[in-house]
């Protein structure tokens, strides 16, 4: 037997709104240069703004990617120059954090290692945090200089430049025209000059925060940023002419160097039911999957649960049915071990068109309608308009008794909640 029904199905791709994430900038922007400075192109449509400096930073094609880093691989990428005049520094804002954490990660490509900075000196920083006011004030300062060996570089870390913080360096050289994967945090400590700030280049990605690379505390007489609102790009003739992507910031680890990723979110009627799948690329903390459904779209109730991975980097598919076939909107709510969660964007389920069975077809004295989804009402019409039988139903199929038609040509229509749908039978 033909028993469908089709309905909207709504597919896409998209992480979890994360609870705690405050930027996602994936360079998702037109060519050209990033801000109004000097009449520039603006392409970020003023979410970047210029502090000072005159060769412009340009969005370029391409991107960054890093293995499950969600920000990789999206949009087009920005590219920093080294140069000895003064080039544009800019920054973007969110939402300000004042005590906490707050962490921050991008994807760094670095071109060209020569003009970088003696690896006796203390270097030149490329990326730092700004409180929402200043655009001097720098703190987790992102800082390059050359390494040990040709052609390589180290990255340090500065919480200030001022009092007498100074750059703690990763042991390592790293090496131009590899993608690296940089993160930070900033941690507000209450007290005077004892903030603190810490370093990952490369961490492993499929389980909770790793050990950090560097450590760097404020040794004052400093004075500790009153709250952290901003985060810069800047250049300069000590830092590396460079591809950045990616930029991520959060106040937690999960939420914004690595949230899960949800790769899609299905929803579709079938077989009188409806049915939800979704997949995660890759999962951190994760304790499992409210499953919330609404008739509006704005008033949300829990109707299931499904356990989640805790820790996965692989790509893993869950499902859920709902045997209550109405049509709805649904959304996930996704939750940590420690009880954060992050709310999926919503899917709605409206039934848009409904497709019938009818057996047989020519048929005699009877004839079963069927649908893989509620009928309301069956009615068979004549040539001249006429309603010549009429059946109301509460299911997915019933029989009809066409004994009193006359041989000859109908239609038949066939309604539900949602729709109508009609279509010629023949008596013979
Ligand atoms: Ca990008
Ligand atoms: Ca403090």
């Amino acid at each position: 037997m033909n028993k469908k029904i089709l309905f909207s199905l709504l597919t896409s791709v998209f992480y979890l709104t994360s609870y705690g994430q405050l930027l996602d900038e994936n360079f998702n922007y037109p060519l050209g240069q990033l801000t109004t400075n000097n009449s520039g192109a603006n392409v970020s449509a003023g979410a970047w703004t210029f502090i000072g400096g005159a060769l412009p930073l340009n969005v370029v094609a391409g991107n960054l990617t890093y293995p499950n880093y969600a920000s990789s691989n999206i949009g087009n990428r920005l590219a920093t120059r080294d140069t000895s005049a003064a080039a544009e520094d800019a920054y973007t804002s969110f939402t300000p954090v004042t005590s906490g954490s707050i962490y921050f990660s991008f994807l760094l490509n670095v071109v060209d290692t020569a003009r970088l900075l003696d690896n006796a000196l203390a270097g030149d920083y490329m990326i730092a945090l700004l409180p929402s006011t200043s655009t001097t004030n720098y703190t987790n300062r992102i800082t390059f200089r050359k390494g040990s060996v040709g052609n390589t570089f180290n990255i340090g870390l500065r919480i200030t430049s001022t009092g007498s913080t100074v750059v703690v360096w990763s042991p390592n050289n790293y090496s131009p025209g590899v993608t690296y994967l940089i993160a930070s945090q900033f941690v507000f400590i209450t007290g005077p000059a004892n903030d603190s700030a810490y370093l990952w280049i490369n961490p492993v990605l499929n389980g909770t925060i790793p050990t950090p690379d560097v450590a760097a505390v404020q040794l004052g007489p400093s004075t500790d940023p009153i709250d952290i609102g901003r985060i810069a790009v800047r250049q300069s003739g000590g830092t590396p002419e460079s591809f950045i992507d990616g930029i991520r910031v959060g106040t937690t680890w999960a939420n914004s160097v690595l949230p899960v990723k949800l790769l899609s979110f299905t929803a579709q009627m079938k077989s009188g039911r409806n049915e939800l799948f979704w997949a995660t690329s890759n999962e951190v903390n994760n304790y499992g999957f409210e499953i919330q459904k609404s008739s509006d779209g704005d008033n949300f109730e829990t109707i299931g649960f499904v356990k989640g991975a805790g820790n996965s980097s692989q790509i893993m598919n869950y499902s859920f049915v709902d045997e209550n076939n109405t049509s709805a909107y649904y959304r996930l709510k996704q939750i940590d071990f420690d009880g954060e969660f992050e709310y999926s964007k919503i899917v709605a389920l409206n039934q848009t068109e409904i497709d019938i069975a009818l057996t047989p077809n020519p048929f005699s004295n009877s004839l079963v309608v069927s649908g893989s989804g509620n009928i309301n009402s069956i009615e068979i019409i004549d040539g001249t308009g006429k309603t010549c039988a009429y059946q109301e139903v509460n299911g997915m199929q019933s029989t009809i008794n066409t004994e009193s038609l006359n041989s000859g040509v109908y239609l038949i229509r066939v309604s539900n909640d949602y729709t109508t749908v009609t279509k010629r039978i023949i008596k013979y």
